[in-house]
């Protein structure tokens, strides 16, 4: 008997042009942060852990920067800011953040408290969107230099230049590539 074909008819070929099989994908910017624990780490760890949500590729990562905490107590912060693609919609882009969040430690003892690993939607497209659990574009990005520096980097016609001169005050410091596919070094 001649062996079976591996395929009995043709591979289907991995295309696009269904309009049934695609779910149309949305660029949204991902604010990291972390003052607590293995701060680097935990930020790697949570770039893969958004590379490998359903429907999500990481396409740029900032530079890391360290951060003294803004309305807030603790050590010095690790933050950066991703760009992704998502089919996501945003709540259930949110809750998978957050189950990242969960996954890395994180506890929320009290508003603004010293966090292992913090993951906030800045921008989802240009969807503005205000509910009890999320309010988009994210409501203090234009009040903090650990937002809008390393968003600048990726983003720079989302960001008002007169943002910047208001947070010129922030201590802040750019620390290099956080070592992500071929983002700054
Ligand atoms: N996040 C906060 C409050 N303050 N300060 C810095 N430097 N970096 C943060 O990520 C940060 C903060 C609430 O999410
Ligand atoms: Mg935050
Ligand atoms: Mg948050």
């Amino acid at each position: 008997m001649p062996a079976q074909p591996r395929h009995r008819t043709a591979p289907r070929p991995k295309t696009t042009e269904s309009p049934r099989a695609v779910a149309q994908e949305t660029r949204a910017w991902i604010g990291l942060g972390a003052n607590l624990g293995a701060r680097e780490a935990a930020l790697r760890g949570a770039l893969a852990g958004m590379a490998a949500l359903p429907g999500t590729r990481v396409l740029r990562v900032s530079s890391l920067y360290r951060s003294a905490p803004v309305d807030a107590g603790g050590p010095d912060y690790l933050n950066a800011v991703a760009e992704i693609a998502t089919t996501l919609p945003p709540l259930a882009l949110l809750h998978a953040l957050q189950a990242l969040e969960q996954a890395a430690g994180r506890e929320r003892p009290y508003r603004n408290a010293p966090r292992t690993l913090d993951l906030d939607i800045l921008f989802y497209g240009d969807v503005h969107l205000e509910s009890a659990a999320l309010t988009l574009p994210h409501p203090r990005l234009h009040e903090r230099a650990f937002v809008l520096l390393p968003l600048a980097e990726l983003a720079p016609e989302r960001v008002v230049p007169e943002w910047l001169a208001g947070v010129a005050g922030q201590a802040i410091e750019r620390l290099g590539g956080v070592g992500w596919g071929e983002g700054p070094s």
